[in-house]
């Protein structure tokens, strides 16, 4: 595929989120759209969002848990890119009118004290370089019609990034008295439960997590910096919105972190 190709998916894909319409899957035209080209086309609508002001707040991981694998029906962890116009505060609330098909996850953040430089990062070198951890919950929003695509049509959509919503506490992560892989997060909206899990679901332990992640972005020549907000991916399900909802998600040690939904 050419770059002029990337761009007009790019720019599709752009559309779709800024016009909340779904658009039909680039593999539907493109059937043997490869993961290496998705992401090129990815790369074009980061530069598409920088380029139109928006400031990159951190990447994040996907795909990183049985449950999201089983429910997507995609079986590789892909990353993505949060950006400062996704960002909702703490108890904030996002409007179903600026969405197309939302659904929520609860994740555990990290919050890098010094860069991370892959391709051979591992998960001890993450512990250390990690400054903070926090509740998050990530609002995904795939522009794809029905929220349904192969690998490399979620790759090209920015992992089907939306908003995020990370809890008000930032937790240094040398103070949590038992390990992130055996803390425990609920889902509830509307006070029901709708998930729950331990942060074990996610690559057996989330700083596996982000040490993919730095690897994955060495391929590029990329690396996570001090600052970095990750995401390391949800621990269960998604779980659909609708106007009306109120959900928290509560992590054992990391505190709680909320949003209603317009
Ligand atoms: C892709 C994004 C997945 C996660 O935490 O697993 C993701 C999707 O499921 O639409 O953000
Ligand atoms: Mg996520």
């Amino acid at each position: 595929m050419k770059v002029p190709l990337y761009r007009k998916f790019a720019e599709l894909l752009n559309e779709a989120e800024r016009e909340k319409r779904e658009v039909a899957r680039i593999t539907e035209e493109v059937p043997d759209l490869s993961a290496e080209e998705a992401y090129k086309i990815q790369e074009e609508l980061i530069k598409i969002k920088t380029n139109s002001g928006h400031r990159i707040i951190g990447p994040k991981m996907g795909l990183t848990s049985q449950a999201k694998m089983a429910q997507m029906k995609v079986k590789e962890p892909i990353y993505g890119y949060l950006f400062d116009y996704m960002f909702v505060p703490s108890g904030g609330a996002i409007r179903m009118s600026e969405l197309i098909h939302p659904k929520v996850e609860v994740e555990i953040a990290f919050i890098l004290g010094e860069d991370l430089e892959g391709p051979h990062v591992t998960s001890a070198q993450v512990l250390s370089a990690t400054k903070y951890v926090a509740p998050a919950l990530e609002i995904i929003d795939s522009r794809y019609q029905d929220f349904t695509f192969t690998l490399p049509d979620v790759i090209a959509d920015n992992a089907s990034s939306s908003r995020v919503v990370i809890g008000n506490t930032m937790t240094p992560i040398h103070s949590l008295k038992t390990d992130l892989d055996l803390i425990g997060a609920a889902l509830y909206i509307n006070g029901e439960l709708k998930a729950c899990g331990a942060g074990a679901a996610v690559f057996n332990h989330p700083a596996n997590s982000v040490a993919v992640l730095a690897n994955m972005l060495a391929r590029k020549g990329e690396r996570l910096k001090a600052g970095d907000i990750i995401l390391t991916g949800g621990i269960t399900e998604a779980i659909q919105l609708s106007a009306g909802d109120t959900v928290i998600g509560q992590l054992d040690q990391l505190g709680d972190v909320s949003l209603s939904v317009k």
